[in-house]
């Protein structure tokens, strides 16, 4: 059922070809979401690629993918797949709509269903400005802020729909993560929008609103619905997502202040459910899985007698064996975790290493240790080595660790995490509202620690962006790539010259690196991003050694840290903690007494 995407279609004088009008007059209600959010290609990479390039390089990923635009259709036309949030509105809207009302399609179908007869179009976007972090930092590295190849089909997505000649017969409601950008940049009239929904699509007021525009009143422009408090409430599809997403958590509890999903009741969902997900998606022709999560590793620990975060070893390995183990899928990829339970629990990374190798598609030759050299690349926040910066904006990020042994806990989790072949990407905040040189020095320091002690994961530093909604929304920090002081520029860059470590093993891989690099500063990036970025270029592209530049004072040299082992981490948790620490991971505090040993002795 593959086929191009008939979206470039052109006539020869090169207007766009005008579609039939659908002859049923169309569906009542249709979704659908930019293409390049929906895609189900080569991995999670190229999304996110997607958001991060600038749209004048589309053609290296066209290169690189070339049948990144074949998507697959059901009979009727609709869509195979869609983002897990395209399929919520719509198994939402079925507790109210006949199935013959409510289509998903993708952007280049829409003509095919919407007609005389539709009175909602909905869209499900996850960024479709660009305007959040990691995005737009790289795009304006590259020169062009506005434009990431995503809001480029995402706009497009939106001029379809606002050159439907039924335009003045339906309403457009825009929800998903994304949302929050149209109304931050107040371009409801561009894209031709009439209400954004911030929250989730369960809630009684979105099927509310749905009624309204339906009967053709008057939509607020921004809606802000609630979250549902019960595990029970949270929908799930029984159709086919893109990347085969199903969700395992909402909320985390770390209460990071710059954090979006935070914001949302701390819920694990039920395994049935979750497992009922993954059949039906594997039913539809997915051969991929991935849980979508803020932290893997609270679930199944969520209101329980035991603190979120000590882990429950035995349900997150049942729960991914499961997965893993049910017929048909033959892929499965972790979104999001943090790195504390690597260090509380490292039998847990072991054995779910055992469970997720064999089905994962990421493959690290120079990294990993695997036979297939198979590896596991979740996400994972590092954000600042300043423990100033980290008291700051996120005090619980480590715990049960003190914030104050951040860096400890990051080396330590990173050892265990490389032990067993998970080599994550981490992405770092540059500019935080009131960072000093000496935060992104220390910052620095932690990154020059990783490389001296060899460890390895994905440093993606972005620049700070203050998302709606959270408690960082009014500040704001570095807002351009000129702005960046010298120092964070060398944090950038030093972090992207580590990042290129395992593709440096070819005797043209440096060279090239070289040769890009700077022919790029000359062409192009020199103009754009200033003085300040000069020289952390020449360390980026090894025109000049690093020490050569410490020695000219062009860089910060950085200084060795002392970092706690994982047995004088465990020592400094409260002896509270220690009911829940696991004795066979050892490293236990020597006043250390086994629970059970424990209560018997209470109950003399
Ligand atoms: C899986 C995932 C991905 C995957 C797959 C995305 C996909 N297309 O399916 C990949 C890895 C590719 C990805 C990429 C990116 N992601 Co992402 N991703 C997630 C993750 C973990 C789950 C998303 C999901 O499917 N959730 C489950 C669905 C059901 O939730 P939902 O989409 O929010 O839908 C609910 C509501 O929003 C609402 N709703 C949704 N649509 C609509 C529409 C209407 C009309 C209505 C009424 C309601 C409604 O109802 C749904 C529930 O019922 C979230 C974190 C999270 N827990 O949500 C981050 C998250 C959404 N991603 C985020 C970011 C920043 C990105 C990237 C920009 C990262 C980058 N720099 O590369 C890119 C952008 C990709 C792009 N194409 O532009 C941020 C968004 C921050 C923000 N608010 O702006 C999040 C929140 C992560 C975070 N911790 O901050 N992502
Ligand atoms: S650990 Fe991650 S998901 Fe949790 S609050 Fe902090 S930033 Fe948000």
């Amino acid at each position: 059922m593959k086929t191009p995407n008939k979206s470039s279609q052109r006539n020869s004088t090169d207007l766009p070809v005008i579609p039939e009008p659908p002859a049923d007059g169309g569906r009542l209600i249709v979704l659908s979401a930019p293409l390049t959010e929906a895609i189900d290609h080569a991995g999670y990479f190229i999304q996110m690629a997607m958001a991060s390039l600038p749209i004048w390089m589309e053609g290296v990923l066209n290169r690189k993918y070339p049948k990144w635009r074949e998507v697959e259709h059901n009979p009727d036309g609709s869509a195979r797949y869609m983002p897990a949030g395209v399929r919520l509105v719509e198994k939402s809207l079925l507790r109210e709509y006949r199935n013959d009302d409510v289509v998903a399609c993708f952007p280049d179908d829409l003509h095919k269903f919407v007609g005389p007869r539709t009175r909602v179009v909905a869209v499900s976007t996850h960024n479709p400005l660009g305007v959040t972090f990691a995005a737009g930092v790289y795009t304006s590295v590259f020169g062009s802020s506005k434009m990431p190849i995503n809001s480029h089909y995402s706009r497009r997505l939106f001029d379809t729909i606002k050159a439907s000649p039924f335009r003045n017969n339906f309403k457009v409601i825009v929800g998903g993560s994304g949302g929050w950008q149209i109304i931050q940049t107040d371009t409801y009239e561009e894209l031709s929008v009439d209400c954004v929904v911030e929250g989730r699509s369960e809630s009684i007021e979105t099927l509310e609103l749905f009624r309204k525009a339906i009967q053709g009143e008057v939509l607020p422009r921004r809606v802000e619905v609630k979250h549902p408090l019960e595990r029970e409430a949270i929908l799930f599809p029984d159709t086919r997502t893109t990347f085969g997403v199903v969700e395992m958590t909402t909320g985390c509890g770390r209460r990071c202040k710059f954090c979006v999903p935070d914001l949302n009741p701390q819920i694990d969902l039920p395994k049935d459910k979750i497992m009922e997900a993954v059949r039906a998606n594997v039913r539809n022709g997915n051969k991929q899985i991935s849980l979508a999560t803020e932290d893997m590793f609270i679930w199944g620990q969520v209101h329980t007698d035991t603190p979120f975060y000590f882990p429950n070893r035995e349900a997150l390995v049942d729960l991914y064996s499961e997965i893993v183990n049910t017929p048909g899928v033959e892929q499965h990829v972790l979104s999001h975790c943090t790195i504390a339970p690597a260090v509380v629990d490292p039998l847990l990374i072991k054995q779910l290493s055992g469970v997720l190798l064999p089905k994962s598609p990421i493959h690290f030759p120079y990294l990993s240790s695997h036979p297939q050299k198979k590896a596991l690349a979740p996400l994972i926040g590092l954000e600042t080595g300043s423990l100033r910066m980290a008291k700051q904006i996120m005090s619980s990020k480590g715990v049960p660790f003190a914030i104050e042994d951040w860096p400890s806990v990051v080396l330590e989790g990173l050892r265990v995490l490389n032990e067993n072949n998970w080599f994550p990407a981490m992405t770092l905040i540059v500019g935080n509202p009131g960072e000093t040189d000496d935060d992104v020095r220390e910052t620095i320091d932690l990154v020059y620690e990783i490389e001296r002690r060899g460890l390895f994961a994905f440093l993606v530093p972005s620049i700070f962006t203050p998302l709606h909604d959270t408690r960082m929304e009014k500040e704001t920090g570095v807002t351009q790539t000129r702005q960046l002081t010298p120092l964070q520029w060398q944090l950038m860059m030093k972090c992207w010259k580590m990042n290129l470590r395992p593709g440096q093993y070819s005797w043209w891989g440096p060279l090239a690196w070289r040769v890009g690099a700077l022919g790029m500063w000359l062409y192009k990036l020199r103009g754009l991003n200033g003085p300040n970025f000069t020289w952390p270029l020449m360390m980026f592209s090894g025109a000049i050694s690093e020490k050569n530049l410490q020695r000219m004072g062009k860089i910060y040299a950085g200084k060795p840290l002392k970092v706690k082992t994982r047995r004088e981490l465990i020592a400094s948790l409260k002896p509270r903690d220690w009911q829940y620490l696991r004795a066979d991971n050892g490293d236990l505090p020597v006043e250390y007494v086994p629970p059970v040993a424990a209560r018997a002795v209470a109950a003399l």
